[in-house]
């Protein structure tokens, strides 16, 4: 993408507005983060950094009644689209995108991506560690706390990139397309930012949104997900019908052992264990 010389706002000064703005200034664009929070309530040390690279900084009432001309908004996942700040923006029409859809716009690296209400972090973890024992260079980012947007900057050369996804990040994606996405579980979860549940889980869905027939869905054999166009792969640890499934202290791929359990250092296969033997 072409940053540069554009005006554009970085909306929330934490960890993915930071990481937001100094991509975009890296590629030579002109950044004011705005942040709704009044300067002494931001971390020092951010806003300082921030300003060493040439960004302009407005903060609290200033913030939410900006009237500069932008090309472009970067709006960090925790601001809730219904906010003073937000709606300054929506009301003028600026090209809103949320920081995941800018670091994956910025990165040539396959992404893995892990969403669910529970557990994506552990997996997300894991499946960093299991890749980089494998000699596949990658690096757990995202939601994790490392954003995609800091990743894109580094420009390490990782062979994929592992990503955890929150529907937050997902609500504001345009072309973010995963060669494979990864549905651990859904729970009713967020609701005092969804009016209901089915608008959560419409924001999580929106992972398989610009998936092919090329590309893979690993998903939750109890889940009942819409009609996709990954080729799909199902998992449970308590149902028999996936792909993948646990048996007798293994794990089975369409009923061949690939893992016996005893071997790995997980935590809670006893749990898996006991509700294997009274199901
Ligand atoms: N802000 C405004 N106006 C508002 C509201 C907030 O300016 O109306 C400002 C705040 O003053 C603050 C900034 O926005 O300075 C905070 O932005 P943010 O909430 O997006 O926080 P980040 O530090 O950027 O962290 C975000 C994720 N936070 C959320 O989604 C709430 C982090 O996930 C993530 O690790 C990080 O980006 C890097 O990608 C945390 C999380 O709790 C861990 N996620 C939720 C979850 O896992 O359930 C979704």
């Amino acid at each position: 993408m072409h940053y540069k010389n554009q005006n554009i706002a970085v909306l929330g000064a934490g960890l993915s507005g930071s990481a937001a703005a100094l991509l975009l200034r890296s590629e030579g664009a002109k950044v004011t983060m705005l942040d709704s929070a009044e300067e002494k309530n931001l971390l020092k040390s951010t806003i300082d950094n921030l300003r060493a690279q040439d960004v302009r900084v407005i903060c609290g009432a200033a913030a939410d009644e900006d009237s500069s001309a932008y090309q472009m908004a970067v709006l960090s996942p925790g601001i809730d689209p219904a906010s003073r700040l937000v709606r300054n923006f929506s009301s003028r029409e600026t090209d809103t995108i949320g920081e995941l859809e800018l670091g994956w716009r910025s990165c040539e690296i396959p992404v893995i991506a892990v969403t669910g209400t529970n557990g994506k972090t552990t997996t997300t973890e894991l499946l960093a560690q299991m890749l980089n024992a494998c000699g596949q260079r990658t690096t757990a980012c995202g939601n994790i706390g490392k954003p995609l947007s800091e990743v894109a900057r580094e420009k390490q050369p990782y062979d994929v990139l592992t990503v955890e996804v929150s529907s937050f990040q997902l609500e504001t994606i345009r072309t973010f397309h995963p060669s494979i996405s990864l549905w651990l579980n859904f729970a009713p979860d967020h609701l005092d930012r969804y009016r209901s549940v089915s608008e959560y889980r419409a924001a999580k869905l929106r992972i398989f949104e610009n998936q092919t027939d090329a590309d893979v869905a690993v998903v939750n054999a109890i889940e009942k997900i819409p009609n996709i166009r990954p080729r799909t792969i199902t998992f449970s640890a308590y149902a028999n019908g996936g792909d993948f499934r646990v048996s007798d202290g293994a794990i089975l791929y369409r009923d061949e052992s690939v893992l016996r359990l005893a071997d790995t250092k997980l935590r809670g296969l006893r749990c898996v264990r006991k509700a294997n033997l009274s199901s």
